[in-house]
């Protein structure tokens, strides 16, 4: 059991979901948002901080001896957004975890930092990226922070480039990305747990009989993935129109972020 797991990004989609499921697993969550969250349970606190304001983060992470770092923009929009939560924010970040004891990481990569792979192609974690936006590009900023920390300073982090989590694949892409919040949560407890975490690319994808993502390299962190989209294929066959095969969300792993423009602010 941890003694305090920090989960930044705590009002959003996936922070309410690991605010349930991490539960069992550390004495305190402590939840921190830019949006302010009043449900608390009985072994969470909560403490609202922008992670573009470097001091702020610095308090929020000390004493913690895990960070699940979901906050920031989690879509393609405009760079002043962006570069303030997504840039900045991860910075603050790892600067707040140097000073702080530097407690594991879990950061919240995606498959948008090589969205414009075709779906037709199969990848490492070595392969180039290919950013679908900016949204991407910040989350290469992220690992290369992630990276530059760990060869300077030791401190060790899991890059999740995640793919879809949602409780149940929605459609024929997720088929391929699906990551379901029980493999999540079993890799961020694989990850705070392993011996040696190093500073690991790991693709936030289940056991999909139809995944794109190679995770052999990862293999020593002992993580397993329980669950497969294909328990759902029929269910999605049946009710989701099949996207012809040059519509972006059948052509490029990014799927619909590959149309975005770049936003003005
Ligand atoms: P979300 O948009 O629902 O949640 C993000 C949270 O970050 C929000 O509650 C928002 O208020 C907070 N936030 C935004 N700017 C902030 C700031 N400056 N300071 C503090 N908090 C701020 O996104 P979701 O779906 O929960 O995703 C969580 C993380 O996982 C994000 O980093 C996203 O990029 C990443 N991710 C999610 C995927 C998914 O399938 N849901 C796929 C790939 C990556
Ligand atoms: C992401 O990075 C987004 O944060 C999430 O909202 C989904 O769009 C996901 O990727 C996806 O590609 O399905």
């Amino acid at each position: 059991m941890m003694k305090r797991i920090l989960i930044t990004g705590a009002a959003g989609q996936l922070g309410t979901i690991l605010r349930e499921t991490l539960k069992p697993h550390a004495k305190e969550l402590r939840l921190s948002d830019i949006t302010e969250i009043t449900d608390l349970g009985p072994n969470e606190t909560f403490v609202q901080c922008d992670i573009a304001d470097g001091a702020a983060v610095k308090s929020l992470v000390e004493g913690c001896d895990g960070v699940v770092h979901l906050g920031g923009i989690s879509v393609e929009k405009n760079f002043d957004l962006i570069e303030a939560a997504n840039l900045r924010g991860v910075y603050n970040l790892y600067e707040a975890a140097r000073q702080h004891g530097q407690p594991r990481i879990i950061f919240a990569s995606s498959n948008h930092t090589i969205g414009y792979y075709r779906q037709d192609e199969r990848l490492k974690h070595t392969d180039p990226f290919k950013p679908d936006g900016l949204y991407g590009v910040s989350k290469i900023f992220g690992e290369a922070v992630a990276s530059l920390y760990h060869d300077k300073f030791g401190q060790e982090s899991a890059l999740v480039r995640i793919g879809s989590c949602t409780p149940k694949p929605e459609n024929w892409r997720m088929l391929s990305t699906w990551l379901s919040p029980r493999d999540f949560t079993s890799l961020i407890m694989a990850a705070f747990t392993a011996p040696r975490l190093g500073c690991t690319v790991v693709w936030g994808q289940s056991a999909n009989d139809m995944g794109w993502w190679d995770n052999s390299h990862a293999a020593f962190l002992g993580w397993v993935p329980q669950d497969n989209s294909q328990d759902f294929a029929e269910e999605i066959r049946r009710t989701v129109p099949r996207p012809g095969p040059e519509d972006s969300v059948a052509k490029y792993q990014g799927g619909v972020f590959t149309d975005e423009p770049i936003h003005q602010s």
